[in-house]
């Protein structure tokens, strides 16, 4: 009988294990809540090895139903959940913007170790600096309508019913309980009621491999 490389062995416990581990993430009865909504884990894991994946990653629902994302990782690790109708709408974290070569900014707290990140742009005016700051698409709960171009915000902790025609739904990023940081707000959950049958694909625009669906029937 020819030996087995047992580096062959260990390669097939590796690939055997990483996929019961995946399989049986998916297959997660999601539990609901007070609400009647299904509980996705945006996150999860341990203070060494956070988790970034949705549990369940596909879940399947009836119309009218709702799905609440909350992460539950043991660290300030945020998460969003943030459906697209195109890739062209996935978020920068930060931007420039255009603002008044006049305009001063002054730190809340003298004492930060913080300044704005003032960027040159090719053409500019004697009259204008841009200023890098945070891209609240990305970190707050916002929603764009089917044309893309009419933004509606919604409050923290959103229950926001989809209709399907969005261009972009996301929901903010998403912080484990008391871990929000003190200047952005404190988003622990977000809930959608899906009003229409059809696949609905999201992803975490942190962590951008991090994906799920949610199947209407
Ligand atoms: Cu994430």
């Amino acid at each position: 009988m020819p030996a087995i490389n047992p580096q062959t062995i260990l390669v097939a416990l590796v690939v055997i294990c990483t996929l019961s581990i995946l399989t049986s993430l998916n297959q997660v009865d999601a539990q609901t809540n007070e609400n009647n909504a299904r509980i996705v884990a945006a996150g999860g894991g341990n203070s060494t090895s956070p988790l970034t994946i949705f549990v369940p990653y596909n879940i399947e629902i009836k119309a009218g139903e709702s799905v609440t994302w909350n992460n539950p990782t043991p660290v300030a690790e945020p998460h969003s959940v943030t459906f697209m109708k195109d890739s062209k709408y996935f978020p920068a974290f930060v931007a420039p913007f255009q603002v008044p070569n006049s305009t001063e900014f002054q730190s809340l707290d003298p004492n930060s170790n913080a300044e704005p990140l003032i960027v040159p742009a090719p053409g500019e005016s004697p009259q204008t600096k841009n200023v890098v700051t945070v891209n609240a698409r990305a970190f707050i709960p916002v929603v764009l309508d089917s044309s893309g171009k009419n933004v509606t915000y919604l409050p923290p902790n959103s229950n926001y019913t989809m209709d399907g025609t969005e261009s972009y739904v996301n929901s903010g990023w998403l912080w484990p309980e008391g871990q929000a940081p003190p200047d952005g707000p404190p988003i622990t959950k977000f809930t959608v009621k899906f009003e229409k049958p059809g696949t609905y694909s999201y992803v975490c625009n942190v962590h951008p491999w991090m994906t799920g669906k949610v199947i209407v029937k």
